[in-house]
């Protein structure tokens, strides 16, 4: 009773052992792998004739008989990329691929006659989408734009937003596709949100590979009506003597004046004319400012008013050329 426990205390040691060697050597990145081919086994033929690798991996020719060739492009039209020369059973060759695409190679001697051509595909490696869920902006009292970043990884992957009151979410945005294998920033816009209130997101996203979740982020709506809400935003069109100014409002449900104050200092100084706006959704504001000199350095901001108070941007500055 007493061996038999220790022998099976003694199997569970060894079994955490293998599992902690596993787990501790096991790369996390396929590593490069090569992929055999034989050469000429039971007639003019490469076997297997067709394979798939990734960028990195290695090809390797097996000569089962002799006096046949693996030689890059169709037959009688060598591309250049590879030629093994016509070898001997027992020979090996090898060529590394490293970019993406379809390569054809063909045996010199047998090519044409006997068809005796083979394919190299090569694909980026995919896996599920890489997802992170990013802080919402344009947060309105009735409205909000969400935020990720997604990484297809090499699949066409479809993505939405799901959003709610709770981690259980319960509502979502309509459907999105995208491709490729690099990380990408991606939003989608939602209304119809109630004033003042908590909000919990994340993004989904799937593809063949399987389906992935971001982390869960919170906002909170502004109040239904406040203060203007402002951003100054960099000038544009800035030329020896004019620019256009640009700013962001949300006039927070109340009838709202905005203009720019601008100068060579921040006491600014000049000011563009009044423009009037309503509503509670952020809107880009624009004002061309005129009659200004050549290589000088001009300071502005975005000031807005309502009954509930008066915002200013931050400081930018643009200089003339
Ligand atoms: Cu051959």
């Amino acid at each position: 009773m007493i061996d038999a426990m220790k022998t099976s205390s003694r199997c569970l040691a060894v079994l955490v052992g293998v599992i902690v060697a596993v787990l501790v050597f096991s790369p996390t990145v396929a590593s490069a792998a090569t992929v055999t081919v034989t050469v000429g086994n039971g007639g003019p033929v490469f076997t297997p004739s067709s394979v798939t690798i990734q960028p990195g991996d290695t090809v390797r020719w097996t000569w089962s008989t002799t006096g046949h060739s693996s030689t890059s492009g169709t037959p009688n039209v060598p591309n250049g990329l590879w030629d093994s020369g016509i070898l001997s059973q027992g020979a090996t060759f090898t060529h590394t691929f490293n970019t993406v695409g379809s390569f054809p190679y063909y045996c010199r001697p047998h090519g044409l006659c006997c068809g005796m051509t083979g394919m190299v595909t090569v694909t980026n490696p995919t896996g599920p989408p890489i997802v992170i869920t990013n802080p919402a902006t344009l947060i309105a009292s009735f409205s909000a734009t969400l935020n990720g970043s997604l990484n297809p990884n090499g699949l066409i992957t479809t993505f939405h937003f799901e959003y709610g009151l709770t981690t259980s979410y319960g509502l979502t945005t309509p459907p999105q596709n995208r491709s490729g294998n690099t990380p990408q920033n991606v939003n989608a816009n939602i209304s119809n949100l109630t004033a003042s209130t908590t909000y919990h997101f994340r993004i989904v996203a799937s593809n063949g590979d399987g389906t992935s979740f971001g982390g869960d982020r919170t906002f909170t709506t502004l109040t239904a009506t406040g203060p203007p809400v402002v951003t100054t935003n960099p000038a544009t069109n800035v030329t020896s003597s004019s620019a256009t100014l640009n700013g962001l409002l949300d006039p927070h449900g109340l009838i709202t004046t905005v203009y720019f104050q601008y100068g060579r200092t921040t006491s600014y100084g000049s000011t563009t004319l009044m423009q009037r706006q309503i509503g509670n959704t952020y809107r880009n504001i624009a004002s061309n400012i005129s009659g200004l000199t050549t290589g000088t350095t001009y300071h502005f901001r975005i000031v807005a008013t309502n009954s509930l108070g008066m915002k200013m941007g931050g400081d930018r500055t643009f200089t003339t050329p």
